[in-house]
This record gives C-alpha cells, structure tokens and sequence, in this order.
C-alpha cells in the first residue's frame, strides 16, 4: 500500500506522524529545489514550528529540473517519511509540513504565483553550488550560461532559480516582505544570492533590482545533515520500516544543525522549535562546517572513487583511507577558527563519528559531482592561507592530487569506468590530459583561474603536486596515502 493522508495512520506505529491538522495549513513558505536534503532538513524545522502550532507555514515545494518527485509526492498527498539511523537504531516520522509540490516547468503560473502571494514570507533554496549561475572566475553573474541567456531573453518563461525568484518577486505586491534564504553549501551564501540575483534581475528590470536589494532579506545559512540520494535499496529498505511504500523516503544520519543569520524580512518560522541557532554572524559556522566536513567528504569522496570504494563508511573502515581522512580533517581543523564557544575538536571527533556511520550508504560518486563548483569552497581557501604563512598541509595536498588524478583517469584502480558529473570539468580534465609531464599537468591546473584563481601558487607547492601525482601515476592512490611509511 502507499502512503498517503488516507493510509498513513496504518503506517508502524513506531513511526510519529503529524500531530496536527493538514488541511489547516496556509502557504507561508516557498521551497525551491524539491531534493532529498530539503526533505530531510529545512522542511523537518519548519514541522517543528508547525507542530509548536503556527499552522502559517505549510510548504509549496518546486522541483525545476525534474518532474519524478513532484509527481510522487503529489501522489501521495505530499507526504513522505524521514528514517534516521545510525548503528542499529531508526527512528521514523511521517512529514505532514508539505503542501503542494510543483514541477515548475509545467505549472509555473502556480510557482511564480505562489513566490508572489504576500501570504508566504519566506522562500528557502537548495539548488546545489551550480544552481546560482556564478561565473567561476568573477564571481558575477554568468551570462553565457545557457538558462540565464535563456530567462533574461524570456523573463516571464524562466527556468533557472534566479529568473523564478525574479518573476516571483515581480508579481509580488510591493511592501510585502519577503526573506530568501539560501541553503546551500556556499560560503556567504546568502550575500551570493543577493548579489547574483540582482544582478539578474538589472538586466529584466532595474526598478526590480532595486527593490529586491532595499526590502528582500537574503540571511547567510550553514545548513547541516547527511542526506544520501534515496536508491532502489534504501526504498525497499523504508517500506519495511513504514509498512507502506513511500517513493520520497528518505534514510539520513540523526545528526542534523542549522545556523541561521538573524536578518529576516517580515515573519517566519519558529525553527528554533527544531533547534535551529539564530544568530548575528554565521561566517565562523560556514566555514568549519564547509571546511571540516564537507572538505574531509571530497578528499575522501575522490580516494575512495579512484580505489573503488563505493561509499564514506566503506572508505572510513579502510585503514589507509580512514587514517587519511582524518589526515584531512586535522589538516583543515588547523585553519579553522571556532565559533564563539565552540569546541572545535570535539566536533571533529564527531564528525568523524558520522562520516563512519555504517547504517546509511552515502555514495562516495554522489560527493564526487560538481568538483569545480566544491572544491574552491572546500579547500582552497585553507590550502592559499596555509601556504601564505609557509605551512605545509600534507593530507589537504594530496587530496588536491587525488582529485586532479581523478580528472586525468578514465577508469579507477580496478579498471572500472570513473564517470565525473561535473559541467565544469571539461576544460580543466582535457588541460591534464594534454600535459607532457607531471609539472607540465600542475602548471596547466594551477592556471585555470575558473578554479584556483588569478594568484599564483608557491614553487614548493607546485613541486609537491607534481611529485604526488607522479605516484598516483605509478603506484596509485595507496601509495601516496600511506605516508610517510612509503612515501
Ligand atoms: C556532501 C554534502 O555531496 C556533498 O558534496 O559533502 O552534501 C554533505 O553531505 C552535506 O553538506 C552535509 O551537511
């Protein structure tokens, strides 16, 4: 059977389900990005807040780019189960807090609308790094991309997230206040969106422009949880525990934070009720968070993609991989500076806590993706500051091979194809595979400023790259790993 209004209540009766009435729901918020980690993340928040008894803030949930979980869920009255586990336990709930789920290329009148109803105050993103259309090298707005050209030729026909806000906000009476709160895993992430969505919206409508920067508040985020992509497995999986099938469950680790910059624009929901931390100055949280966990998942991610290992807590049970992880954590751990309060390495013991938690597959190719977008965030900044004061970082530097390797291979070290989804790698795979030598690949890296930017790079450091991938080369991703034992 599956769930839906009329079924959930034969769901486990392990599972918690709403505790309050749906159909009192209004439309308080806008979700743009319909994924897996919105599900799991902000949406349980604003559950919290609705379940404390603000019926204001039920969620119209848009999909822009694929139309599969907005018809699934529509179809089961946008409910869906949120399973956490971590060892032997699970803990299941039934989310009640969606109220519509939109596929906006084909209900985009319904979408825009729904940004301009001066009910709904609050519209979240999670649309991913690329989402935003930033122009690697400048940092502006990338006008060549082909969704950007594409809405600013057809304002009112938008596709990308920044020519729907836009034409949400147009439609939006003026004087209604409005927050957007962007969640992805950008640093001043929120301070991005504003610019880059002002800058779209310039070139449609300068008066647009203008009032989007004097009355929407864009507060900065740092979102957390680990949320894999749901598989046939992890379905299968939920349906035992749910005693329904639910095609939008998720399975997440318990573990989950939301530190939010206290810069809203008219009402919004109590996520305090779920634990979110409202606060003056997220950067501090972003940058450890983005830093140590996300930084320690692409290193991780790129070893154990070239070794064949298929998930984090594979790659944690691997002695060479695990020791190397930690490696990187402590390596970015040392350019991190702690939130007021905050026990830096007591979060690094429990991170690495959760990058080993066994219950969940999370896909080391899923971390993999979008390289050229993660990579800038994740670990250059660390890798520029430790080199500007002559501090070597061992781990966080073969990482930096490891990817590059990555990029220059076409199968891992089993010989199975290694598929890179990532739309700005092209350029930079094909200037590794045309160098001649080891250096002639870092001096070719190291000069595409898409991603590592105009300034150069140390001697010493370009010698160590160049050294790191010559035994990548010869004698794999073991061998640089396992220093400096062999090494
Ligand atoms: C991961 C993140 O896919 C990735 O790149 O590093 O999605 C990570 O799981 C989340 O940011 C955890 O909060």
């Amino acid at each position: 059977m599956r769930l839906a209004q009329r079924t959930a209540c034969s769901a486990d009766a392990a599972v918690q389900r709403p505790g309050y009435a749906r159909s009192r729901l209004s439309r308080g918020m806008v979700h743009i990005g319909l994924g897996a980690f919105h599900r799991a993340h902000q949406a349980l928040y604003t559950e919290a807040a609705i379940h404390d008894g603000d019926t204001r803030w039920g969620i119209v949930g848009v999909s822009l780019r694929e139309p599969r979980m907005a018809r699934a869920l529509t179809a089961q009255d946008c409910l869906y189960a949120v399973i956490e586990r971590q060892g032997a336990e699970a803990k299941g709930r039934i989310v009640g807090a969606l109220v519509q789920a939109l596929y906006a290329p084909h209900a985009l009148e319904q979408v825009t609308g729904a940004i301009a109803d001066p009910a709904a105050s609050v519209v979240t993103c999670t649309v991913t790094e690329k989402g935003y259309h930033r122009h690697p090298s400048t940092s502006d707005l990338d006008t060549s991309d082909p969704d950007i050209r594409h809405d600013l030729a057809h304002p009112d026909a938008p596709r990308s997230t920044l020519g729907v806000l836009a034409a949400g906000i147009r439609r939006r009476p003026s004087g209604a206040p409005l927050s957007i709160v962007c969640c992805d895993n950008m640093a001043d992430n929120g301070d991005t969106l504003r610019k880059l969505l002002t800058q779209y919206a310039s070139q449609v409508d300068p008066a647009l422009a203008r009032r989007i920067d004097d009355e929407v508040a864009l507060p900065n985020t740092m979102v957390d949880r680990i949320v894999p992509a749901a598989t046939p497995a992890s379905l299968n999986w939920a349906q035992q525990r749910l005693g329904l099938r639910d095609e939008a469950a998720i399975v997440c680790e318990p573990f989950t934070q939301w530190v939010i910059e206290d810069r809203f624009a008219g009402a919004r929901p109590a996520w305090e009720a779920g634990g979110a931390l409202m606060t003056g100055d997220v950067r501090t949280f972003q940058a450890m968070k983005l830093r140590m966990l996300n930084g320690t998942h692409s290193a991780i991610a790129y070893a154990a993609q070239l070794c064949g290992i298929g998930t984090v807590a594979g790659a944690m049970a691997d002695p060479v991989l695990g020791a190397f992880a930690r490696g990187v954590m402590e390596d970015l751990l040392a350019t991190v500076t702690a939130p007021p309060g905050y026990d830096v390495a007591r979060y690094a013991n429990a991170l690495l806590c959760r990058l080993r938690n066994a219950a969940i597959a999370h896909h080391t190719a899923q971390i993999a993706t979008d390289g050229t977008q993660k990579v800038p965030v994740r670990w250059l900044p660390a890798l520029r500051e430790s080199l500007a004061a002559d501090i070597e970082r061992p781990c966080l530097e073969r990482a930096l091979a490891l990817w590059l390797h990555y990029l220059r291979c076409d199968t891992n070290e089993r010989g199975e194809p290694l598929a890179a989804s990532d739309p700005g790698a092209p350029p930079l795979a094909a200037a590794l595979r045309g160098a001649d030598s080891d250096t002639d690949a870092v001096r070719r890296a190291l000069a595409h400023g898409a991603v590592f930017g105009d300034a150069p790079w140390p001697k010493h450091f370009r010698r160590r790259l160049a050294a790191h991938l010559t035994v990548l080369r010869e004698r794999g991703a073991a061998a640089l790993l396992s220093f400096p034992a062999t090494t």
